[in-house]
């Protein structure tokens, strides 16, 4: 039976943080999808459609991961493809209890999916979405951080 996996997030924009966790799980797992879903905690600056966008342009080399998009509970995205993993990334201790308490809450909603952590590659541990946010609102040099078309995107909100 093959092995599905979601890994999701709000990718606000995709970085190269996400970027490795998608494929480190990509080479563990036969299929993942990357999802979009809604943080009800955070403003998005990119809509669910420009975030798929990006995400798309920087996985089409990875043939066994799909993007798509959902709004609701995770859990009952994973249940509709058929998941038996939810893949997430860990760059630091300050990343532990938000992802315990999601976790925990998503094994009450469905014991039967495992949740994964995967740690991150040393050089984009301190790396988020909003940081790069933050850096490309200003014009600071993001190329280390996301890939040319976010950067492009990000340029584009921005400076138009
Ligand atoms: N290195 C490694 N991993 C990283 C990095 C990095 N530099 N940056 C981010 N990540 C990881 C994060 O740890 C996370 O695992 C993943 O990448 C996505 O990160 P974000 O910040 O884009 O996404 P989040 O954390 O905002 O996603 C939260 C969800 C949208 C998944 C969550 O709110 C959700 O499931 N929403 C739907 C409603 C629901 O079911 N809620 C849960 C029940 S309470």
């Amino acid at each position: 039976m093959a092995s599905i996996a979601v890994c999701p997030g709000s990718f606000d924009p995709i970085t190269f943080g996400h970027l490795d966790i998608i494929r480190r799980g990509a080479k563990v797992f036969d299929q993942v999808y990357v999802t979009v879903l809604n943080n009800s905690s955070k403003t998005a600056l990119f809509t669910p459609e420009e975030r798929i966008q990006l995400i798309h342009e920087v996985t089409k080399d990875i043939p066994n991961v799909k993007v798509d998009s959902f709004q609701g509970l995770l859990i009952e995205y994973a249940k509709k493809v058929g998941a038996s993993a939810i893949i997430r990334g860990l760059r630091a201790v300050s990343d532990f209890e938000y992802e315990m308490q999601i976790t925990s809450m998503n094994r009450v909603l469905n014991e039967d999916i495992e949740t994964f952590f995967i740690m991150t590659n040393n050089q984009y541990s301190f790396l988020s979405s909003s940081i790069v946010k933050e850096v490309a609102k200003y014009d600071g040099n993001i190329s280390e951080l996301v890939p040319k078309p976010v950067e492009a995107a990000l340029k584009k909100k921005y400076f138009g």
